[in-house]
């Protein structure tokens, strides 16, 4: 029984009155699903509420921050504590350098970090510094991958300028994207030969080392350890752009679940525990290029905000006491299980790529290993498949080629309430 969705429908019609498609990032507009936006109105826990009073299990999460669910008590009162000292001072403070000191503890690779308000500002700045640090300009990222709508990025890019259908945009001079090379994700082939030919020009490696923005795509094993090789061989910077899986696929990131030490690490999300946060870090020589020690130049008005400092000191304080890895490996690997004999039981051909508490359903019978397998998927079957399940209750990503994040608010009860509102959502679908 589809949910009334009047008060969102007639917010969003006057939100696209002021806002370019009534939205402030593309991805939630639901260009890959088709209808309206719900407007949410709170959050709480698991769940999300939108303005017609509709609850939903929440499986995006803020597009990742939300791992522990939302207003988590310890990250809520570290806002409401830091918030009776003001909101900016646009001066040095004490929890920058706490947050910094928790991040390098969490993360062995990062010897230095700066923090900045975006993912987007993460990447951006991690490539300007690779390109100073080296003296070289040749960028390689992978199709399908998305590292924020920076200039040079922004080729064969995924999320929602895959979603949109304009994985290179306009208006980003031939000049930006001249030194960017895009290769197939998990082609070691590719890599050896682009290396072979033009190592030397080579400033870095960027790469989501599991790509949530394609839906999930894993890694092989040879991948990360030719990627590695190749870059330590050409002196090329390798980039793990560890906004998505940065203390989401383990507390050290993929990085520590793969066993991989990259050069530099990027992040958000998560980091900031809701609040706009992201970084860069990495080896001291490569982050002591970085003004004011060195000549690369990066800065923000509102970097290191105190408030949103303090929200990512007590996300990560409360995800080293909670643990709550295991216990989301093991829900979302029951979720999947159940996702796809379902899927199975009404003979939807799919695939679900699952690690740690991120996980796709694709409507695709391959396994999806890049950008080319994954533009093959069903998104016509997949936008059936949300909108049944948000009438079920139930808040997917709403792109075929993005991730599902499972918080660890989630339990047993809301694990069968999701597979008996597929059960139904997969059936329907099935039968049209
Ligand atoms: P932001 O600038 O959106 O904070 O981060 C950009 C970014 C960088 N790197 C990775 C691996 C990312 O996933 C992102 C942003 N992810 C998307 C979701 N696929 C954000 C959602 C949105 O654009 O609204």
């Amino acid at each position: 029984m589809p949910l009334s969705h009047v008060k969102s429908e007639a917010h969003f019609a006057r939100a696209q009155k002021v806002i370019p498609g009534g939205v402030n990032s593309p991805a939630r507009a639901f260009g890959g699903v088709g209808g309206t936006p719900v407007i949410i109105d709170r959050a709480d826990g698991p769940y999300l509420y939108d303005i017609d009073g509709n609850r939903y299990l929440d499986y995006i999460g803020s597009w990742g921050p939300h791992i522990l669910g939302h207003r988590h008590p310890q990250i809520m009162d570290a806002i409401q504590a830091s918030l009776q000292k003001g909101t900016s001072y646009g001066a040095p403070c004490e929890s920058e350098t706490v947050l910094a000191e928790l991040v390098i503890a969490a993360v062995p690779s990062i010897e230095k970090v700066r923090m900045v308000n975006s993912g987007t500002e993460a990447t951006m700045s991690a490539i300007r510094v690779a390109r100073g640090f080296t003296g070289r300009n040749v960028i390689i990222k992978f199709a399908g991958c998305y590292h924020g709508h920076v200039d040079s990025l922004l080729v064969q890019a995924g999320s929602g300028a895959l979603t949109h259908g304009v994985p290179s945009s306009p208006g980003v001079p031939a000049g930006c994207t001249a030194d960017t090379l895009s290769l197939p994700y998990n082609d070691c082939q590719q890599l050896e030969d682009t290396f072979s030919r033009r190592g030397g020009e080579i400033a870095a490696v960027i790469l989501e080392p599991v790509v949530g923005n394609m839906g999930v795509v894993i890694p092989t094993p040879e991948f990360l350890q030719t990627l590695q090789r190749v870059c330590r061989q050409h002196g090329a910077v390798l980039i793990f752009d560890e906004v998505m899986t940065g203390f989401r696929l383990a507390f050290g990131g993929a990085q520590e679940r793969f066993g991989i030490r990259p050069d530099m690490t990027t992040l958000g999300k998560i980091l900031g525990g809701g609040m706009p946060v992201g970084a860069y870090g990495g080896r001291t020589d490569i982050m002591n290029s970085v003004s004011p020690v060195g000549p690369v130049y990066q800065a923000g008005t509102l970097s290191g905000n105190p408030v949103a400092m303090a929200a990512g000191i007590a996300m990560l304080t409360a995800l080293k006491e909670l643990n709550p890895y295991p216990a989301l490996e093991t829900f979302t690997a029951r979720l999947c299980v159940g996702l796809s004999a379902l899927a199975g039981k009404y003979g939807l051909p799919h695939t679900i790529p699952q690690i740690g508490s991120m996980f796709t359903l694709f409507f695709n019978p391959e396994v999806v290993t890049s950008y080319d397998v994954a533009k093959h998927s069903d998104t016509k079957r997949f936008a059936r498949y949300f909108h049944a399940m948000l009438d079920g209750g139930v808040y997917l990503a709403c792109s075929q080629y993005e991730a599902n994040f499972v918080s660890a608010a989630l339990t047993e009860e809301h694990l069968q309430a999701t597979l008996q509102a597929a059960d139904r959502a997969l059936e329907q679908i099935a039968r049209s």
